[in-house]
């Protein structure tokens, strides 16, 4: 352990802590911007410049080792005013028009810009030329406003780091300094994920996702319209968030509650097609198992990974799993099941998803997902503008009552919760394999949090070796592996987001690894505590094959609820 003094207070700190990190154990809270605590120091914006006593030098405390007998003040003057003059600086080159900004109230440099107390005419005398660059919001999911950008680098970092796409990088220099694609070419248009971590790490409004609020407002005042929702499992557990609430808060009854009084006129769980997605793709297992075809089985319920596999690994598209991810086995069922039902005419139905992912928005687009005969999803908000439409009408969230979905397409099993958390796909899908096969219930496996899990699981006589990796560049490790040859695997899950849906990038910001892990505690309590928790005992799953499809992988089953992939 080292000694140091921080504001005249002694402390004691590991070797190799930096003085951002030796600060906050003690409680003093020094401004950043660039730095994140899931990503690598970068020290680029300056905004936690603390003064060294000893030497009359002022460092950033994020990239800067604690040393032994250290003398800082983070109160100085010289620290403030410092500290002040780089916020300035940074908003003289920024547009500065909050009310207009998506991130307006979760945005870390007006959060700054607040507890620093500076006022806007302390920022005029240093305005001069301003950056008019071009938008780049053609995309489904994600739009980029760089003349926002405030160069943190934070997004640069994810995408490299944790996500390995690399699709964004500095360019240029001095004031023509930006973040951009290759060639400048717009994020929808390169081998980007849509996954929307950027957008999670972005600290200002920089990056974020394509928003549907109009669209699902203008559908909910249009009298002909039949508005059907699906929530997906992550939600439940981080909207709460949004409203002030724990990382992890179950509120799934106020969720509900919550879209009834938005107006909603079904509201049902996407966890009802993810115990639909374990019969297909189970079977699809079980058929791949029983009759020899290339393993190891990988899965297709993220539309980050299957847009990262098209560009990256085609070769392996083979071994991806044929089902359409629960969202997208949902909506062309309101339009064909749901229809036929309650009698009423699809044309005349407008189905909206609520997912904690920007990816989704994407997958909604993609030219195939037309099967039910007209487009299936029409519209997917992510769980922040969900929170949004909610604070627009001045719904009290923590104090709604506990409503139930509704009942065709809203019963669920615990199977179908954990699918929001990495690891949960697996999980789900060998307990009702194993059933199958044996008789016998699957133990926990517990396949989760953080990187990539691989368990053996018996099943008979049968030993399935099973990997699940979140993140892109954990997912690149194991299909490395399987690209030469070498893989030990049966069954591959892979999520683009850290923590799988928990860590999608739609959901509530800021976000870092600990509300993560919190959150998908959250979703596993549900699990725990649900009646039933294997996804071939859903009895609205059962009716469903019994009363429209027929079996798994049978003909309606194959049309409705399988895809193909764009080698
Ligand atoms: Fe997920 Fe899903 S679990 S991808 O993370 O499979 O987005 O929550 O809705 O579709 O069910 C996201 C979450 C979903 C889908 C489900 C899967
Ligand atoms: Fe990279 Fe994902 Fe952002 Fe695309 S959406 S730029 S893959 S972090």
């Amino acid at each position: 352990k080292i000694t140091l003094t921080i504001d005249e207070q002694e402390i004691q700190v590991e070797e190799g802590t930096t003085i951002l990190e030796a600060a906050r154990e003690v409680g003093i809270d020094i401004p950043t911007l660039c730095y994140h605590p899931d990503l690598t120091l970068h020290g680029s914006c300056r905004v936690c410049v603390v003064e060294n006593l000893d030497n009359d030098s002022l460092v950033a405390s994020c990239v800067t080792p604690a040393a032994d007998g250290m003398n800082l003040s983070t109160r100085s003057a010289r620290a403030r005013r410092a500290r002040g003059r780089n916020v300035k600086l940074l908003l003289a080159n920024h547009p500065n028009d909050c009310l207009g900004c998506d991130r307006n109230g979760t945005c870390e440099l007006q959060d700054i810009v607040y507890k620093m107390g500076i006022r806007r005419e302390e920022i005029e005398p240093l305005e001069g030329e301003k950056r008019n660059l071009p938008l780049d919001d053609r995309g489904p999911a994600l739009k980029r406003d760089p003349n926002k950008c405030i160069l943190c680098g934070r997004c640069v970092r994810v995408c490299e780091e944790v996500q390995g796409v690399s699709a964004l990088q500095f360019s240029k220099r001095g004031f023509d300094s930006v973040v951009t694609t290759a060639f400048d070419l717009p994020q929808s248009e390169i081998n980007c994920a849509n996954c929307g971590q950027c957008a999670t790490v972005c600290p200002v409004g920089a990056i974020t996702e394509v928003s549907e609020i109009d669209k699902v407002w203008h559908a909910l005042e249009d009298p002909d319209k039949h508005v059907i929702v699906q929530t997906a499992p992550a939600i439940q557990a981080t909207i709460g968030e949004e409203f002030g609430l724990e990382a992890g808060t179950v509120v799934t009854g106020k969720l509900v509650n919550a879209l009834r009084k938005l107006g909603f006129d079904r509201v049902f769980s996407t966890e009802f097609s993810a115990d639909l997605t374990i019969m297909e793709e189970g079977y699809e297992f079980l058929d791949k198992v029983e009759n020899n075809k290339p393993l190891p089985h990988i899965t297709s319920c993220c539309p980050g990974w299957i847009k990262y596999a098209e560009h990256n690994y085609a070769d392996l598209l083979d071994n991806v799993s044929t089902a359409k991810s629960p969202q997208q086995m949902f909506s062309p069922l309101v339009k064909t099941y749901y229809a036929e039902k309650s009698d009423i005419d699809p044309a005349n139905i407008y189905t909206v998803s609520v997912m904690p992912c920007t990816a989704k928005k994407f997958e909604k687009d993609r030219e195939e997902m037309v099967d039910s005969g007209y487009k299936d999803t029409d519209a997917v908000l992510t769980t922040r503008e969900l929170a949004r439409m909610i604070k627009e009408v001045g719904i009290d969230f923590n104090n709604l009552a506990d409503d139930e979905y509704d009942e065709l397409m809203g019963k669920s099993t615990g199977a179908g919760t954990i699918f929001g958390t990495t690891g949960g796909v697996t999980e789900a899908a060998l307990r009702t394999v194993k059933e199958k096969l044996t008789g016998e219930p699957l133990e926990r496996l517990n396949l989760g949090i953080r990187g990539i899990k691989e368990a053996e699981v018996e099943i008979g006589d049968l030993v399935v070796n099973v990997a699940v990796a979140s993140g892109l560049g954990n997912a690149a490790k194991l299909l490395d592996e399987v690209r030469a040859g070498n893989s030990k695997y049966h069954w591959i899950e892979i999520m683009a987001c850290p923590h799988g849906c928990v860590g999608g990038g739609g959901q509530p910001l800021p976000v870092n690894n600990e509300k993560k892990d919190k959150r998908a505690e959250g979703l596993a309590s549900i699990d725990k505590n649900k009646y039933v928790r294997k996804s071939h005992e859903n009895p609205m799953v059962q009716k469903l094959y019994d009363d429209f499809l027929g079996e798994p992988l049978a003909d309606k089953s194959h049309k409705l609820l399988h895809t193909h992939f764009k080698a």
